[in-house]
């Protein structure tokens, strides 16, 4: 499962606020337990070990997706919230899309 998102990284870990915390157009591919982002689908087919920033994928092993009920400034937000504490906002382009992202990422 794949597709455009917008991120924001809130949390590095339970203590650790991510330094970044702007928000990025990414492309997201989930495969397996894990998901991967990208600057855009082109280069998640053509060289997919060019991630975005040179970040490692994601592992999703006790992770945990659900609406973002507590942030008001976007809609169709979610959180995803990882074993170690780590935490993301990530932005769908409507609830629809944000509930299917919901459902395969816990489904992982
Ligand atoms: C961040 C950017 C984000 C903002 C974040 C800022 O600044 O404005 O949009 O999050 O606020 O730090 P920069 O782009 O300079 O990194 P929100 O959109 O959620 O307000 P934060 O520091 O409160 O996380």
């Amino acid at each position: 499962f794949e597709g455009n998102l917008v991120r924001k990284h809130e949390w590095e870990n339970t203590t650790v606020k991510a330094s970044n915390r702007s928000w990025d157009k990414v492309f997201v591919v989930l495969r397996g337990s894990h998901l991967a982002f990208y600057k855009d689908p082109k280069t998640a087919k053509s060289t997919p070990d060019q991630r975005f920033k040179g970040e490692a994928p994601l592992q999703l092993h006790g992770a945990t997706a659900s609406v973002a009920t507590d942030y008001k400034k976007k809609k169709h937000v979610f959180r995803l919230k990882l074993e170690n504490g780590g935490d993301f906002l990530l932005q769908a382009q409507n609830d629809a899309e944000m509930n299917t992202w919901i459902s395969h990422i816990n489904a992982h």
